[in-house]
């Protein structure tokens, strides 16, 4: 069964003016080893404790006319998820030899997946996932954003390659008004293949550089008349930054760095410290350390959300689906050869072995938490063989082609070999995670809990890690787990927003019928 919307009757919670707000009882463990085990690391007679926190939350209802800018606005997911909310927007539906689409937000999790809210008469009731708490709606959402080259959308959607033709010509008249801000470009951080399109950049210093950008949002804003932005960072992938002290170690040396204009300062680090500076979200969907620590310092003292890294599209998810279940299934992944080809302009950027290494680290670290939970497979130290290769092939553009072998060691000496071949726009991909970054981005801002025995509401920690279902390398505050595993983190972001709207988590037990 389904439903549309609902709302929660409880002593809990209470939908007011302008806000709702939840009593919560949070249930967890805290794990207590004996003194003399402490001391010679013997693992019996470790004691858990159940433990119960009561805390308050508070969401505001007033949903703010949003505005999101794209750095990279003219690239292919840029322009495939502009055309997409407009053809959403605007109903468009579209012909190939297959049959008549209709536009739609599949793959967004916050649009088109649901919650079991519970049961009526025996039967599962379920909801949208965007039914828990009020969000944005993506239709009214108003785009804008950089770009290094200066192409309009709607030629450069033609330059991506990714929508169908059909598609494309409804979609140019609304697209050609728009044309990408000129952008912070440095070759230096990227590979020299993309120096071919910088036509359209910012010239001067790197302090005047996040002035313009301070410059463009405000006037954005102000021009769209829209209440909030959320800036996220869908352009090339970069090198890494040098972390080094004195440079970009801590915010002061940070800000230094950028009064003397120093190199090794990243045009997405410019970015974001202008984004941080006016308190504005900002959201990394590439695999580069945009937030070196001296900027991570900064949104913590701002109280400004950023978020990362790099979207967890395609075969990444499936590796933190797939392994998941191997290793709790008591199964021992011992190898994983992951090669993909693909022929858009990001695999012709990744081409650049400075550029590949991001990716290589965003994409191996994925298994990591998984591996170190079960000691019975894995000795400590101990680590599947895990390969990363990317190919540039033109030829295949947008359609990535994924290979996967995971070869595990199952029972008495058997070995298990997985083998998947996926192929998909990897735009298409990308667009509804971008979608779902945004919205959400913009829900934590709107969001405050308190702990009993804390007297003031505070919000969620700058660093968004209920975004982590939807990045490959979630940042997370320092001495927070790394989770990635996609169904724990989908089990987070929706039991927080349960938790919202005074919901028990989902525990799947079923009581009733056992
Ligand atoms: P793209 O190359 O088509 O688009 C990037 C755009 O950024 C280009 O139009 C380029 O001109 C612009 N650009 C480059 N440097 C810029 C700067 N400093 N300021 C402003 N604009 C700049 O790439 P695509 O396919 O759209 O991917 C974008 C990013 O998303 C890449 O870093 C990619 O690795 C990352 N990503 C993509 C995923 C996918 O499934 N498509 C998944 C995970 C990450
Ligand atoms: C080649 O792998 C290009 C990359 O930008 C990826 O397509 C992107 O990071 C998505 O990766 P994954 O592993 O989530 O499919």
């Amino acid at each position: 069964m389904f439903v549309e919307s609902f709302r929660v009757e409880s002593p809990r919670v209470r939908y007011g003016d302008g806000e709702i707000e939840s009593e919560y009882r949070y249930d967890t463990t805290e794990v207590v080893p004996p003194p003399a085990a402490e001391a010679n690391g013997a693992a019996a007679g470790w004691v858990v404790r159940p433990k119960s926190v009561t805390y308050n939350f508070k969401t505001s209802t007033n949903v703010p006319k949003l505005g999101v800018m794209l750095v990279g606005w003219g690239g292919n997911n840029g322009t495939t998820l502009t055309a997409g909310v407009i053809a959403n927007k605007e109903g468009i539906s579209w012909e190939t030899k297959e049959k008549v689409h209709k536009a739609n937000y599949f793959g967004s999790l916050t649009q088109a997946s649901t919650i079991r809210v519970g049961s009526h008469n025996g039967e599962e009731v379920f909801a949208p996932f965007k039914s828990l708490v009020p969000m944005v709606n993506p239709n009214e959402i108003v785009f804008g954003g950089w770009d290094i080259s200066n192409l309009n959308m709607a030629d450069a959607m033609a330059r991506a390659k990714v929508l169908d033709i059909g598609l494309q010509k409804q979609l140019k008249p609304y697209m050609e008004s728009m044309v990408p801000l000129p952008g912070i470009f440095n070759p230096d951080f990227v590979a020299a293949n993309q120096g071919a399109r910088a036509n359209n950049v910012i010239k001067g210093t790197k302090k005047e550089q996040v002035d313009q950008i301070i410059k463009d949002i405000r006037e954005f804003k102000e021009k769209n008349k829209v209440d909030k932005v959320v800036v996220l960072w869908t352009a090339n992938t970069e090198r890494y930054s040098n972390v080094v002290a004195g440079l970009n170690d801590t915010t002061e040396n940070l800000l230094a760095s950028l009064d003397k204009n120093e190199a090794e300062i990243s045009p997405s680090t410019l970015y974001a410290i202008a984004c941080v500076t006016e308190g504005i979200p900002f959201v990394n969907g590439s695999p580069q350390n945009t937030f070196v620590p001296g900027l991570i310092e900064l949104a913590i003292k701002k109280n400004s959300v950023i978020g990362g890294d790099d979207f967890k599209s395609g075969q990444t998810k499936m590796k933190s689906v797939l392994v998941d279940f191997l290793v709790g299934a008591g199964i021992k992944p011992t190898s994983i050869a992951s090669y993909n080809h693909l022929g858009n302009n990001d695999g012709m950027n990744l081409s650049a072995p400075q550029v590949f290494r991001s990716k290589e680290i965003s994409k191996s670290g994925v298994v990591d938490d998984m591996v170190a939970s079960n000691s019975i497979l894995y000795k400590p130290g101990e680590h599947p063989d895990h390969v990363i290769v990317i190919k540039y092939i033109p030829y295949v553009g947008d359609s990535k082609r994924a290979m996967d072998e995971y070869t595990s060691e199952i029972f008495m000496g058997g070995k298990n070999t997985i083998v998947l071949h996926n192929t998909c726009e990897d735009s298409l991909l990308a667009a509804p995670i971008i979608l779902d970054l945004v919205l959400l981005a913009e829900l934590s801002t709107r969001i405050q809990l308190k702990a009993e025995g804390q007297d003031k509401f505070h919000s969620f920690h700058p660093v968004a890690t209920i975004l982590s279902y939807l990045s490959k390398a979630p940042l997370v505050p320092p001495g927070t787990p790394v989770v990635n595993a996609l169904a724990k983190q989908r089990a987070m972001l929706e039991n927080i927003l349960r938790a919202c709207v005074g919901l028990a988590p989902e525990n799947n037990m079923m009581l009733e019928h056992k």
